[in-house]
């Protein structure tokens, strides 16, 4: 909501406006969007406190279908306006408005999911080691928990970690990325219109370094939860370990697409295409190394370039194949990575910054890397952007080996029809998830990496119970007869 010229934070219930206030930027023309509160220190322990006074007071005390009831009510809301939450979204973000719409549903699914399986969720009676004795372990949630989130997908993500934190009993601090804030915040009024009692959820807008590391180091966090890069990826972990504060860390990624000869190359070559080109590439599961058998390699590499060279740029609300990336910043840094990898591998389609689409925005064509050094930068590094590296294998151990080789370890895409390749590859991944014959699973499905992709699961029922913490009850008693 605007107070005094301003997208206000959400503070205990209030729209709270700053004295500074930060300027969005709209990727598609370079020019500002809003302006929203910038929130530092003050204003990130005010809402630590709004929330645990809103824990203490109220949400703990709920049963799990009247906290399930809320959030349902929720997602209505946020389905119900769907054409709003996606023109918003696609201006703050630059994606195309087709891909915020499906932001928008997996938004509401979040919401509604947990809305379902909080009704299931139990403890245990652990089997007794004494005589007389009964031994409960009953699931708690943690008390106030803080959301660092990015600007790739502002909405969904909040939902991803919001749903689960609220349904399990939490009150949550959310400080939204200074590059996206928009939907976040709005999904805050929706929230409390929907009947989301005051301070349950809080939404502090403002730079990383400020409200961001503010959050990470407050000491009545029970909770963090963290999606963004590695670098402040770990300072927040150290923040947070100053008070013994757990923390869920979902990181970048380099994650391969495996394509055997024997794959349906119909499905294959799409979803590869689909998988590094949604949001510009601006994905952490984005499917930006492609690993292809040698024998079908030229006939891949020429389709993904075709597709690559007709994909339609333009302003994300015009709903094009490729919006802008979200910043100058990231454009300059997708640039200055192809730049740099240019002399080690062959550049077959794009690579450059696109001097024919009109508006402003902050393109980058997309880019196909060819025999790339699977020891170079352009094979290892997240490079966030609309850039495909490609390294051809013949063996399957090769492309089991050359999966593996990055210190990330997010997702992983299988393509061919033989089984026993695909359990084996399935096996044997570095990888939180790996999709055989697919690329991506639904609000259902646990989501997290290994190695420097993070640790801890979003999604699925596991995150569920991540929100929670057990507490074991003893109970001795006498015999009566
Ligand atoms: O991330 P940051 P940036 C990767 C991707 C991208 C790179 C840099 O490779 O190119 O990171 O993006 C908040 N204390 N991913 O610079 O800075 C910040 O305000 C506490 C992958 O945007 O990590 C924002 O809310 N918080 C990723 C959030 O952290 C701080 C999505 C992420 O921003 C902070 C985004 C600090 N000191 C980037 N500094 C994914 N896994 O999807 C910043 N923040």
């Amino acid at each position: 909501m605007q107070v005094a010229g301003q997208v206000a934070a959400l503070i205990g219930g209030q729209h709270v406006a700053t004295d500074d206030v930060i300027t969005v930027t709209d990727p598609s023309t370079g020019q500002p969007l809003s302006t929203v509160a910038r929130c530092r220190e003050a204003e990130v322990a005010q809402a630590v406190t709004a929330a645990r006074r809103a824990f203490r007071d109220d949400w703990r005390h709920r049963t799990a279908s009247d906290r399930a009831e809320v959030l349902r009510r929720f997602a209505t809301a946020i389905r119900e306006e769907l054409a709003e939450l996606a023109t918003l979204e696609s201006r703050d973000t630059g994606k195309p408005l087709s891909q915020a719409r499906a932001d928008v549903h997996t938004t509401a699914a979040y919401f509604e999911f947990y809305a379902s399986t909080v009704l299931a969720l139990h403890g245990e009676v652990v089997q007794p080691s004494a005589p007389g004795t009964m031994v409960l372990s009953v699931r708690e949630p943690h008390g106030v928990t803080g959301h660092i989130i990015p600007w790739n997908y502002p909405m969904a993500m909040m939902g991803r970690t919001v749903a689960p934190a609220l349904a399990a009993g939490n009150c949550c601090v959310v400080k939204p990325a200074e590059d996206a804030p928009l939907t976040p915040l709005r999904l805050g009024d929706l929230a409390l219109e929907a009947g989301l009692p005051p301070g349950v959820l809080n939404i502090v807008p403002g730079y990383g370094e400020e409200a961001g590391a503010a959050l990470a180091a407050h000491p009545g966090l029970d909770h963090l939860s963290f999606t963004g890069s590695g670098s402040v990826g770990a300072a927040v972990t150290r923040a947070a370990a100053a008070h013994a504060v757990p923390v869920t860390l979902e990181l970048g990624g380099k994650s391969p697409n495996i394509v055997f000869a024997d794959a349906d190359l119909d499905a294959a070559v799409p979803a590869v295409v689909s998988s590094i080109l949604q949001n510009a590439g601006q994905t952490c599961s984005a499917g930006s190394r492609l690993l292809v058998e040698r024998r079908i390699h030229a006939q891949v590499i020429a389709d993904i370039a075709d597709r690559f060279a007709k994909a339609r740029l333009g302003p994300g609300p015009e709903d094009p194949d490729v919006g802008p990336l979200i910043s100058a910043r990231q454009r300059d840094g997708v640039a200055g990575q192809v730049a740099a990898a240019a002399d080690g591998c062959r550049i077959v389609t794009g690579g450059s910054v696109p001097a024919d689409v009109p508006g402003g925005g902050f393109y980058y064509s997309p880019t196909l890397l060819d025999e790339v050094d699977p020891g170079s930068a352009a094979a290892q590094a997240e490079i966030f952007g609309p850039v495909l590296a490609v390294l051809p294998f013949d063996q399957p151990a090769e492309a089991l080996r050359l999966a593996n080789a990055t210190q990330y370890g997010l997702v992983a895409g299988v393509w061919t029809k033989d089984v026993d390749r695909a359990l084996w590859l399935a096996r044997e991944a570095e990888a939180g998830c790996v999709y055989v014959n697919t690329f991506g699973g639904g609000v259902e499905v646990p989501f997290g990496g290994v190695k420097r992709s993070g640790h801890g699961r979003e999604k699925g029922f596991e995150a569920l119970a991540s929100y929670t913490r057990t507490k074991s009850i003893v109970l001795r008693g006498k015999p009566c007869g």
